[in-house]
């Protein structure tokens, strides 16, 4: 069991709304932030008020709710920014600056001397004026270790109080991620942040490796949603946090389905029925073999069990079904029926593989039409 406190970052409705195609209204954005918050997440990325009218509204709007999570606004390394922050009387700012050489000398046209006398600025005008502040070295993934080493140290003595990595164009692997994690996690005395995009996949196995190398807080969205292929899963993150590294928490694994789902129905982002825990397929079994073993002991063919997130195994009847699986479903359904009736039943259901999912009705008609 790794005993150390990790903290689970929300930026469902920061990140998240930067998906192509994803605007949450208000409501939503209420909805989600009640739902983050009885789940158990310590921080909410509450947007980026300089972005628009109506993020700058929701975050007054959040700001009405009695939560226990710490929102945090999104701010650029810029004085208007912070004083958003200040009028919004936020208490936390996660302030972002491109380290790369890219974005210093392409983005933003200066040189790294100039890149750390801002970030020293900025962190201190934050800090001057009360705020608690999260610092991310944008693209920090592409910067040179050593100036990467300067900034973090800069930002440290500015008096930041988290420091967050970002792989912002998600090009690390696992083993890149322990050798940066570990290296500055020797080098800081302050909490570090990751932050992953997904862009080969490795979004939440990068966020498990940061935190077997001494990240203590990772930043999430529901779903993935996020730029281009998204950032690491809520979902896919606090169970395997829960489940494969046995991190101590009190996460309401109950609401994470429907947490999920919510967010699913609000967005156009068509979903993916093998997406892992809370995708359509997650407790749903097809073949024969596997059905009959799971009717005997489910962890056979599953690691979690579907009851913790609130749902329930599901079965399929197709041209994989065998009897054990056929009989199951049958007496689901009320249907009585015999041995033979059964054996005719499975030989016409193998012979029909362009029927994928037999429905209840298609059954009992099937069986019906045998019984006469
Ligand atoms: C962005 C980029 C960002 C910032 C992360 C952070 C990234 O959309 O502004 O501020 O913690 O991936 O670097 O999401
Ligand atoms: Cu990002």
């Amino acid at each position: 069991m790794l005993k150390k406190n990790i903290q689970i970052l929300d930026s469902t409705l920061r990140e998240g709304e930067q998906t192509p195609g994803v605007s949450f209204t208000v409501p939503q954005k209420l909805e989600i932030v009640k739902m983050l918050d009885a789940f158990g997440v310590d921080f909410i990325e509450v947007g980026h008020p300089a972005v628009s009218a109506d993020i700058y509204k929701s975050i007054e709007e959040i700001n009405k709710l009695s939560i226990n999570a710490k929102a945090i606004v999104h701010c650029r390394l810029k004085r208007e920014d912070i004083e958003n922050a200040l009028d919004l009387k936020m208490s936390w700012v996660g302030i972002f600056f491109g380290t790369s050489q890219n974005y210093l000398f392409d983005k933003y046209k200066i040189d790294e001397k100039k890149c750390l006398e801002m970030i020293k600025e900025g962190i201190e005008y934050a800090k001057d004026n009360g705020l608690k502040v999260r610092f991310t070295a944008e693209d920090a993934s592409r910067t040179d270790r050593q100036f990467l080493l300067n900034v973090a140290q800069v930002a440290e003595k500015a008096g930041v109080d988290r420091f967050s990595i970002a792989d912002t164009v998600g090009i690390l692997y696992p083993e890149k991620v322990s050798q940066i994690f570990s290296f500055f996690v020797k080098k800081l005395n302050i909490p570090i942040h990751a932050h992953f995009h997904n862009d080969f996949g490795l979004a939440t196995a990068n966020t498990l490796q940061a935190i077997q190398s001494g990240a203590t807080c990772v930043d999430v969205s529901i779903n993935g949603l996020g730029e281009r292929c998204g950032i690491s899963s809520f979902s896919e993150v606090t169970m395997s946090l829960d489940e494969l590294l046995k991190v101590k928490n009190d996460w309401n694994f109950k609401l994470l389905n429907e947490i999920s789902q919510y967010v699913k129905n609000i967005t156009n982002i068509s979903s993916n029925d093998i997406m892992p825990i809370t995708g359509k397929n997650a407790f749903t079994h097809n073949g024969g073999l596997h059905v009959a073993s799971v009717l005997k002991n489910p962890s056979t063919y599953e690691s979690i069990r579907p009851n913790k997130i609130n749902r329930e195994n599901t079965f399929v009847i197709d041209k994989f079904s065998g009897k054990t699986a056929l009989n199951h479903c049958l007496k689901k359904l009320g249907i009585k029926t015999n041995d033979q009736i059964v054996d005719r039943a499975l030989i016409e259901i193998k012979t029909n593989p362009q029927i994928t999912n037999w429905t209840d009705k298609q059954l009992s008609s099937l069986i019906e039409k045998l019984n006469n």
